[in-house]
């Protein structure tokens, strides 16, 4: 991890070092957390943070399907933001704030917990790898199913979901590929670890529907907004796993990620092709 000078805590900027909190921390021991990725990149006018408002809304959606009562407002989030980036000083940065359950009761019950807020950022370079955003990634769809909207609802982005991505990532890499493709527990594509999923045919785009229980991705809606733009017909459909071998492209999005392309699915070669690469240039 690339550290910087300060993270916001709790309404202040303290120096990267002691950004710490207790070992009975709830969220360390039940994953009661909620967060976000945002990008902010340079640009001749300065820093620019994407779509910052959108996800501190979804941050506060989190919040509410996790019974967390934020103790700051999305103004004062979005203010904070700036703050940090400004005093680190890095305009090209990975933004991430987190709300959780902090030191106060060590039961699952969250009555009587206080709850923090921190808000770190630091460069963070390619999530799939800067060969695999050129050349596309190799992908297995997972032994692992997704969770289900009865199971952890994903319209919340949480702290706890991401030990179901923990296992179909540390699998899909310990056995030779870049990343995991999750299915529904029905069958039907899901998502990526932190990836949304976008496959190519005839033309045509399709993802699948936020029914699906995947997070309600905020490039997975930028790709929407732009592809259409660009005159593609783009559908939100329900698919199989040989809706994948048999695409035309298949690509991922993310904020960490942007747009890498899938070269592979179960070892069935996709390869790399020009919408993918029409998308990751706009
Ligand atoms: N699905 C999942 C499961 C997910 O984690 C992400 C983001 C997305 C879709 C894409 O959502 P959005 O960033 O709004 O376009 N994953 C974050 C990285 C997770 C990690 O820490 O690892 C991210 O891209 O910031």
């Amino acid at each position: 991890m690339h550290e910087t000078a300060k993270i916001w805590m709790n309404g202040e900027l303290v120096d990267w070092a002691d950004a710490r909190i207790h070992v009975g921390a709830h969220a360390l021991h039940y994953g009661s957390g909620v967060f976000e990725g945002i990008r902010c990149y340079g640009t001749a006018a300065g820093p620019a943070v994407f779509r910052l408002q959108d996800h501190l809304e979804r941050l506060e959606n989190s919040a509410k399907v996790l019974y967390i009562d934020l103790p700051y407002s999305s103004a004062e989030l979005r203010a904070a933001t700036h703050e940090l980036i400004a005093a680190n000083g890095i305009a090209s940065c990975y933004v991430r704030p987190m709300a959780f359950y902090g030191y106060g009761e060590l039961a699952v019950g969250t009555l009587g917990n206080p709850v923090d807020v921190v808000i770190m950022s630091f460069p963070w370079g390619a999530y799939l790898g800067e060969e695999g955003q050129r050349s596309g990634i190799s992908t297995k769809i997972s032994s692992w199913e997704r969770i289900g909207p009865n199971v952890i609802p994903h319209a919340a982005k949480a702290t706890g979901v991401y030990l179901n991505s923990l296992l179909a990532t540390t699998e899909a890499r310990r056995s030779g590929y870049d990343e995991a493709i999750m299915l529904s527990a029905d069958g039907y594509v899901a998502d990526g670890p932190g990836e949304n999923i976008f496959v190519v045919k005839n033309g045509v785009l399709r993802t699948p529907p936020l029914s699906m229980s995947i997070l309600p991705g905020i490039t997975r809606d930028t790709i929407i907004h732009i592809a259409g733009d660009l005159g593609y017909k783009v559908e939100e459909a329900l698919m199989i796993r040989t809706d994948l071998y048999l695409a035309d492209e298949v690509f991922m999005v993310g904020t960490a990620t942007e747009v890498a392309p899938v070269r592979a699915v179960d070892d069935r070669e996709i390869g790399v092709g020009p919408v993918t690469r029409e998308l990751q240039k706009a």
